[in-house]
C-alpha cells in the first residue's frame, strides 16, 4: 500500500480530486507563494479572493483548505513545482496511507502494549525491533530512479531547479522541503532532518540546521575533528519519507526506519555517486555535497513558519558536488508564513502520532492540542486525569523535558472532561478555573531558535498554567462549583418534543 514514489502519490491525489494542475505561466518569485498562500487559507464558502481562479478552478470539497497544486508552467523552467501536497488533514492521512492520523498512533500504541520496556526513549528506540527487521529496515538497491540522470563535477548545478523566492523580504531563494542526510562521525549512524537551504549561487547554499537538531549535532563532531562533512539532500519520494524527516525522533533513531514503519514497507536506499551517503531510491532529485567545518555565511532573512521574518544569522555552507534526478523530475516545495499553512498539517500529524508515546511516559494525559496558531512550540493544551495535588505541575515539568516539547513556551493543563480540541471550551475553562498568581508557574530553558520574543537567542522563559479544578491539598479551601447541566429526564423529554417545536 506504500506509494512507490511522489508521482504515485500525485496520481492518488488527482484521483481523489485533491490536486489542481496550474497551467497558467507563473513566476517562481513570489507568485507561487501568493497563489499557494491563498489556497492554504481557503475555507468552505469563502472565495479565493480577486485574481485567483484565472488559471485554475478550486474543487469544492476541501475541508478548510484548498487543494494540492502542481505548477506545470513555471516561467523559465521545465520542472514542475508541487506545493500544498500535505496541506489538509485528509491529504496528510493519505500521505501516510491511513484514513485517520490516529490510526498511526494506535499502531504505535499497540506495539508499546505488546512489549513494554523502559522509558519513553527506550520504548521509541524499541520500535524498529518491534516492527520486525524485515519490514522496517532500509534496503540497499543497486540502481535507482533518482539516479537516472547524473550531473557530477562541473556539470552539477542548481540552476535547473525552480527554487522559490517565497516572500519579498527573503534574503534569496530557498529549498523548503529538503531531506538532509548526515552521518555521525563517531557512530556512523544516520540522521535525516528537514532544514531549509538558502541558495547562494548555482553550487552553494546555506545549511539551516538549528543547534538543537540532529544535523547540527553531527556537524559539531566534524567541527571538533576539523573534517569535511559529506551530505546528501533528497527531494521527493514516498510522502511518508518526507514526513519522517520532519518528525521529532530521539537522537540516533534512524528516520528511514521510522519511514519504513509508517509505510509498512522498507525504504529502498541507493548509494550516492560522490559522497558516502545513501538516499531513498524513489526520490525525484538528489543533491550531493559537503559542508566545511569552519565556513560560515549569512543565512536568511526568511519569512518563517512563525508568521514573521526570522533574522539573518551565520550558518554552515553546503557545497554541491553532484545532482542526480529522474528523467522527468518534480520539484517539491512548501511555503511557510502566517498560519494556517501547509506545515500545520505536518505538525498535526506529529501531534497525533507522538501522543501515544507521550502517554506511555505520562499515563494521566488524555489528549493534547497544539493549535496551529500556536505554531507548535508556543502553546500546548493538555487534558489529564488528575488524582493528586500539583499533578498538573508535574505534567508541565515533564513535558518541558520531553524531546522537542522542550521548546513549548506555554503549556495549559485541563481536567480530563475538557475537550482541548474545542477552543471555545478551552477559553471558557481557562478563564474560569485559574487564579493567576497561584496557578501560573514560570520556568527558564531552551527556546526555539525562531523565537523572537526571548530577550536573547536560544533561551527564555516558559509559562505553565494549571487550569484544572483544585482538589484537597492544593490550598483551595472553598468548594469548587459544579458544571451546569440539565436533568437527564428533562433532556429526554425535550429530545422527543424537539422535532415538533419548529425551531430547527
Ligand atoms: C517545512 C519545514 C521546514 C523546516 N525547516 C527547518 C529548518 O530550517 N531548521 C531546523 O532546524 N528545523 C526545521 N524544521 C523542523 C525540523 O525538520 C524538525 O525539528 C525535525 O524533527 C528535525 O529532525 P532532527 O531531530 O533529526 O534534527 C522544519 C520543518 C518543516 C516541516
Ligand atoms: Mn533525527
Amino acid at each position: 500500500m506504500a506509494y512507490t514514489d511522489l508521482g504515485d502519490f500525485i496520481s492518488r491525489l488527482e484521483r481523489e480530486n485533491e490536486l489542481v494542475r496550474v497551467r497558467e505561466r507563473v513566476s517562481r518569485d513570489l507568485e507561487i507563494t501568493e497563489i499557494a498562500d491563498r489556497t492554504m487559507k481557503l475555507t468552505p464558502g469563502v472565495g479565493a479572493g480577486p485574481g485567483v481562479g484565472a488559471g485554475f478552478e478550486i474543487p469544492p470539497q476541501h475541508q478548510g483548505n484548498g487543494p494540492a497544486l502542481l505548477f506545470e508552467n513555471v516561467d523559465g523552467f521545465e520542472i514542475p513545482v508541487l506545493i500544498n501536497a500535505y496541506g489538509s488533514q485528509r491529504r496528510m492521512a493519505m500521505a501516510l496511507g491511513v484514513d485517520s492520523l490516529d490510526e498511526v498512533g494506535e499502531r504505535i500504541e499497540s506495539l508499546l502494549h505488546t512489549q513494554s520496556p523502559g522509558t519513553f526513549i527506550e520504548k521509541l528506540m524499541m520500535l524498529p525491533k518491534l516492527v520486525g527487521l524485515s519490514s522496517a529496515f532500509p534496503k540497499i538497491v543497486k540502481s535507482a530512479p533518482c539516479q537516472e540522470i547524473v550531473h557530477a563535477g562541473d556539470d552539477a548545478s542548481l540552476d535547473a531547479l525552480p527554487v522559490l523566492k517565497c516572500w519579498p523580504g527573503d534574503g534569496g531563494r530557498f529549498l523548503t522541503l529538503p531531506m538532509v542526510f548526515t552521518k555521525s562521525l563517531e557512530t556512523g549512524k544516520r540522521n535525516v532532518g528537514m532544514y531549509r537551504m538558502h541558495v547562494y549561487d548555482s553550487r552553494t547554499t546555506g545549511m539551516h540546521w538549528h543547534v538543537h537538531k540532529g544535523g547540527a549535532r553531527h556537524y559539531a563532531e566534524y567541527e571538533a575533528a576539523n573534517q569535511r562533512m559529506e551530505i546528501a539532500v533528497a527531494l521527493g519520494g514516498d510522502p511518508a519519507i518526507t514526513y519522517a524527516a520532519t518528525a521529532p525522533l530521539p537522537e540516533d533513531f534512524d528516520e528511514m526506519i521510522f519511514a519504513g514503519f509508517l509505510r509498512q514497507a522498507s525504504v529502498d536506499m541507493v548509494q550516492c555517486k560522490t559522497v558516502d551517503q545513501q538516499v531513498p531510491a524513489d526520490a525525484e532529485i538528489v543533491l550531493e555535497g559537503f559542508v566545511d567545518p569552519r565556513e560560515r555565511r549569512i543565512e536568511g532573512p526568511f519569512g518563517d513558519h512563525t508568521g514573521y521574518y526570522s533574522p539573518a544569522d551565520e550558518y554552515p555552507v553546503f557545497h554541491l558536488t553532484c545532482v542526480t534526478h529522474r528523467k522527468d523530475p518534480i520539484y517539491p516545495a512548501t511555503i511557510v508564513g502566517r498560519p494556517p499553512m501547509e506545515d500545520c498539517y505536518l505538525g498535526k500529524a506529529t501531534e497525533r502520532i507522538f501522543l501515544p508515546l507521550i502517554k506511555s511516559q505520562l499515563p494521566e494525559i488524555v489528549d493534547m492540542n497544539l493549535p496551529v496558531e500556536g505554531i507548535f512550540h508556543n502553546l500546548a493544551l493538555v487534558s489529564i486525569r488528575k488524582r493528586y495535588p500539583m499533578q498538573a505541575r508535574k505534567v508541565i515539568s515533564a513535558l518541558w523535558g520531553l524531546g522537542q516539547m522542550m521548546f513549548t513556551k506555554i503549556i495549559v493543563v485541563f481536567d480530563e472532561d475538557v475537550d482541548v480540541q474545542d477552543m471555545s471550551e478551552v477559553i471558557w475553562r481557562l478563564g474560569s478555573n485559574i487564579d493567576p498568581r497561584r496557578d501560573v508557574t514560570f520556568s527558564d530553558g531552551p527556546v526555539d531558535v525562531l523565537d523572537h520574543a526571548a530577550p536573547q537567542p536560544l533561551y527564555g522563559s516558559k509559562m505553565g498554567i494549571d487550569a484544572t479544578r483544585k482538589i484537597a491539598g492544593e490550598g483551595h479551601d472553598r468548594p469548587w462549583p459544579e458544571d451546569i447541566r440539565m436533568s437527564a429526564d428533562v433532556v429526554a423529554r425535550i429530545d422527543r418534543l424537539w422535532g415538533k417545536l419548529g425551531i430547527g
